[in-house]
């Protein structure tokens, strides 16, 4: 394979133990692969050439573990990150697969639940700082309704709110270099599931008492099954300053949480997705949260890893040479050319611009008239990906 496209250190590539640990079983099938353990997993991410493992806190000690078998667990799993040099960027809480988080977490009607989902995310965010985590990610997959009935919006989002700035108080108190993301999606495990998607956690994070320690974390995923453009998301968070971390994978529309292999799906949305994040610097994780077919063995999970870290690197790439490409940069230019006469209204309001701008005479019918050129500069573009640009 082409040294080209390998992955290293400085493309901050990472995985959850979750994700390439996956061993398969869906809803309809038992798993077919089986269970690895954290340190082996460890392994498996450093021979594909992977940067860094993320970890829920059940994916590395069981939730029953005594303290002594705890303290053994991380003792290996630290010895196998610094036997392979795979760091631990991101940590997060299973709030939602034992039986006790069933109508949530942190808006669970129940306030014995809730005080227990706060103690447990306290407890996991002790663990990720333990391992060098500088994020701290919240997916609230049980955090929604089955029924309207059961639970009252407004006070379930109050309810959410008090969690997070109690975390958020928690940092302070504990004075942990540590910052939260919020993961938003529509739906799955719940009928639906409250602050469905990145823009709206973006709203949501504004009536936080500390926005500035919260920023979000989308995912392809999620904001595909909710039908949306998911560079269109990730544009808004970065305009917000708010991208403190991405989970990537694909995901065909209006279907259940794939989590696909990057790029497998939709390749100019991930080429488009690779060109915001490269044009803009972004200089955070590139983390896939996806798993492999259920089809595949562990050689087949290695092939899905290193899929998606070679796909990212090809359109990488592809993004080099769309900007610098003659034909379609100069068609962009053409697209964008301004005489400048608009100047003298446009930008930051003042009365005179205004009053001006309403004696403007506008030539309406030949700028309707106009044709943008975008079936060329799209077709370029295709054919660019396709390979022959
Ligand atoms: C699912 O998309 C969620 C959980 O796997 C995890 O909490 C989060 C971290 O990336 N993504
Ligand atoms: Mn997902
Ligand atoms: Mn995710």
């Amino acid at each position: 394979m082409s040294h080209k496209f390998k992955p290293t250190s400085k493309h901050k590539f990472s995985f959850g133990l979750w994700t390439v640990g996956n061993p398969g079983g869906d809803p309809f099938g038992q798993p077919v692969r089986k269970k690895l353990t954290p340190v082996e997993l460890v392994h498996l991410l450093a021979e594909v050439g992977a940067w860094g493992v993320n970890l829920h806190d059940n994916d590395l000690i069981p939730i029953n573990a005594t303290s002594s078998e705890r303290q053994q667990i991380i003792d290996e799993f630290k010895n196998a990150l610094d036997e392979t040099g795979i760091v631990v960027p991101m940590a997060t809480t299973n709030l939602f697969s034992d039986p006790v988080f069933k109508d949530g977490a942190f808006t669970s009607n129940d306030s014995k639940v809730r005080a227990y989902a706060l103690q447990k995310t306290m407890n996991a965010i002790d663990l990720g700082i333990e391992l060098g985590a500088s994020m701290y990610v919240f997916w609230g997959g049980r955090e929604g309704v089955d029924t309207d009935a059961s639970k009252e919006s407004i006070q379930s989002l109050k309810r959410f709110r008090e969690a997070l700035n109690y975390l958020c108080e928690y940092i302070k108190d504990q004075d942990y270099d540590l910052k939260f993301a919020l993961e938003a999606k529509p739906n799955e495990p719940r009928a639906d599931i409250f602050l469905p998607t990145t823009g709206a956690m973006l709203g949501f994070i504004e009536t936080l008492d500390y926005p500035e320690m919260v920023g979000v974390n989308p995912e392809v995923a999620h904001e595909h099954m909710a039908g949306l453009n998911f560079v269109h998301a990730v544009a808004q968070a970065l305009d917000a300053g708010k991208l403190f971390h991405i989970d990537l994978n694909d995901q065909a529309f209006g279907r259940y949480d794939q989590d696909l292999r990057f790029g497998s799906v939709n390749i100019k949305s991930a080429f488009f997705l690779v060109k915001l994040l490269e044009d803009n610097n972004y200089d955070g994780c590139r983390h896939f949260d996806a798993h492999a077919y259920r089809t595949e063995d562990y050689e087949g999970v290695k092939d899905f890893a290193r899929g998606c870290m070679r796909t990212y690197l090809i359109l990488k790439e592809k993004v080099d040479r769309w900007n610098n490409d003659s034909e379609i940069q100069s068609l962009l230019s053409e697209i964008n050319a301004d005489d400048g006469t608009m100047d003298q209204y446009l930008g930051k309001y003042e009365s005179n611009k205004a009053a001006a701008l309403k004696t403007q005479n506008f030539d309406r019918k030949s700028l309707g008239e106009r044709g943008y050129g975008y079936e060329r500069l799209d077709q370029l573009t295709m054919e660019l990906l396709m390979g022959i640009r």
